[in-house]
């Protein structure tokens, strides 16, 4: 069984027991689950390497969950999982994918309604079915056909993130297999889109029998839908499709090139190929036309493709017909407003909005420093929640000061220690609805790095939460508007807000806006590239409220170079005096 398998399992028991209300175990087993989706090496290798005890090493994994672990990698089901499943038999993973409705609200639709599954709940709530019922109104009602229409509208794409470590699992396997030169994943996945469709996966091997008789026989794998000589195409357990091509060496960059698209992308090169009275194919560049095909010039690396139709490469965050062709095109003639250089992965030395078990984070400020210098972090900031924000134990003006004095005297301890991280005071402050901040000024002007964010009110006119929000970026404490629209990937639409408003006056005031790397992942790639353009900094912030986040700054920066973002435009890549001088004084 595969990473994404079991943890989907042990999100699954995790909401079966908060439809029990048992305390702190749901919470425990979603943890879990979060972990294991994260690793990069398959809890069976760890299994089979290290038995039950190295199970047990996993975070957060106790005996009675390792032990679940181990049922499910070696027989495939767990009698635990099966027994809770039995008394609420609905379809979880589809339920609670539209938001607002957690656990409990699943449970009593079952047992009040016998809603199973998506159908159920869109016709029982098109019939008012669900307004009548006690604990839920109109309104929820509302809300959930709002929730059905979404989730509708992103069916069977996946978040980046939770389907890339799967993706490098198969990826690195496929790597270690005899007669395997090069593998590569192309499509959405090396151009970083937000959501994957399927993965398109490309190996150079003069044996391709081999390659698709493993690949179609992965543990990953619940069906095959094609098994051919160089192209196989398989469903995973996690429900994504993933194809499979063997390629032979001399078009290994015409290929990648082919299948990394964009669609449109790949169309532009073409065209331009043919302007040059050549053709462009998934074989390579050749002399001629399609029907009368001649000498090939091109193909072995997608380097030397672009430099035969007069380009520079141009990198796959970036292939989306956003300008990009023009650009390099101009920068291959020496012309200005070439290509940018853009944020490199790795780049990223400070994050500056972390949560700690101050508010709704897991894990003590120590420990999140701990696990930032493991990950090579240069500074962090702790942005815990403020107290309008109840349900997360927000600070207020008393406890925020003690956590100023806190961090000082950890600072203290590190340097001791001759650690090199600086720890930074912050604030995650909420907006409250006039546009005034949680906390009061003389509070706000304490601490190194503040953001703002929304997190009430969601559904106010564009005109007014617009202005609710200009009217926090021009306090003189603000330094960083956190996830600025407030979307939520696959859950949550973003709020009606005026962006070109938003950037025009972070230009003005000196506001950083954020690009939110985890699944909010907002700044969107188009807002981001008019930052750029409009001399608007960001931010790339893990907003972590685990200590195993940090991770997830990879995506981030993905977000970052699909919106054409450099070095300059990111604070947190720079070393933090030069970031710290940079913010409102
Ligand atoms: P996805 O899977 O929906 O997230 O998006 P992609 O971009 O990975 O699309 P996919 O998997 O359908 O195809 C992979 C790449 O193959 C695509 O980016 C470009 C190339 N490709 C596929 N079909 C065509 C086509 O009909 N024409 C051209 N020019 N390229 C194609
Ligand atoms: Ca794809
Ligand atoms: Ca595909
Ligand atoms: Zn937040």
């Amino acid at each position: 069984m595969d990473n994404n398998s079991i943890a989907k399992i042990l999100y699954e028991v995790g909401e079966y027991l908060e439809m029990q209300e048992v305390p702190f175990k749901p919470r425990a087993y979603e943890k879990v689950a979060q972990v294991i989706e994260s690793l990069e090496e398959p809890v069976l290798e760890i299994y089979k390497k290290g038995g039950l005890k190295a199970v047990e090493e996993i975070q957060g994994v106790g005996l009675s969950i390792a032990e679940k672990i181990e049922e499910l990698l070696k027989t495939g089901k767990l009698k635990y999982y099966d027994q809770l499943k039995k008394k609420t038999p609905v379809n979880l993973s589809e339920l609670s994918k539209i938001e607002g409705l957690g656990p409990k609200g699943i449970k009593k639709l079952y047992q009040k309604l016998g809603i199973k599954d998506m159908a159920d709940l869109e016709k029982a709530a098109k019939a008012g079915k669900i307004g009548k019922l006690a604990g839920f109104g109109p309104k929820s009602e509302e809300n959930i056909l709002k929730g059905i229409g979404f989730a509708k509208s992103f069916g069977g794409r996946f978040l980046i993130g939770s389907v890339m470590p799967g993706i490098r699992q198969i990826q690195n396997r496929l790597r270690g297999l005899n007669n395997v030169k090069r593998v590569e994943v192309a499509g959405s996945t090396r151009r970083r889109k937000e959501t994957i469709g399927d993965a398109d996966f490309l190996v150079i091997s003069d044996k391709p029998k081999e390659i698709m008789d493993y690949f179609v026989a992965m543990p990953e794998v619940l069906k095959v839908l094609a098994h051919g000589d160089t192209k196989s195409s398989v469903k995973l357990r996690n429900g994504m499709n993933a194809d499979l091509r063997v390629l032979p060496e001399e078009s290994y960059g015409a290929a990648l090139n082919y299948f990394t698209g964009s669609k449109t992308h790949n169309v532009a090169l073409r065209q331009i190929a043919i302007k040059k009275g050549l053709t462009l194919s998934e074989y390579g560049l050749f002399k001629g036309t399609a029907e009368k095909r001649g000498k090939l010039i091109a193909g072995k690396t997608e380097e030397e493709i672009y430099e035969a139709l007069g380009m520079d490469y141009i990198e796959p965050e970036m292939r989306e017909m956003t300008g990009e062709i023009e650009a390099s095109l101009r920068q291959a003639q020496g012309k200005p407003n070439g290509l940018p250089k853009l944020i490199k992965y790795g780049e990223i030395k400070g994050d500056l909005q972390i949560q700690t078990n101050w508010t709704d984070g897991e894990n003590s400020i120590e420990e999140m420093a701990e696990a930032a210098i493991k990950d090579g972090l240069e500074y962090i900031a702790i942005t815990d929640h403020t107290k309008r924000l109840a349900m997360t134990n927000g600070l207020d003006e008393k406890r925020i000061l003690k956590q100023m004095a806190e961090i000082d005297a950890l600072n203290l301890k590190l340097k001791t220690k001759n650690l090199k991280l600086r720890i930074l005071k912050g604030s995650e402050c909420d907006i409250l609805k006039d546009g005034s901040m949680d906390l009061p000024d003389s509070i706000l002007s304490k601490l190194d790095v503040v953001g703002a964010s929304v997190h009430s009110l969601f559904n106010l006119p564009q005109k007014e939460q617009t202005a609710r929000i200009v009217r926090a970026m021009r306090n003189p404490n603000v330094d960083i508007l956190f996830h600025p629209t407030g979307r939520i990937l696959q859950r949550r639409e973003p709020y009606a807000v005026d962006m070109d408003e938003i950037i025009k006056v972070a230009k003005e005031t000196g506001t950083i806006l954020e690009i939110n790397a985890s699944e909010r992942a907002d700044l969107k790639d188009e807002y981001i590239k008019k930052c750029v353009e409009a001399g608007v900094k960001m931010a790339i912030d893990s907003d972590s409220h685990t200590a195993n986040h940090f991770s997830s700054i990879e995506y981030g920066i993905a977000q970052a170079r699909r919106g054409w973002a450099e070095k300059k435009d990111i604070i947190n890549a720079w070393p933090v005096e030069k970031m710290l001088s940079f913010l409102k004084k």
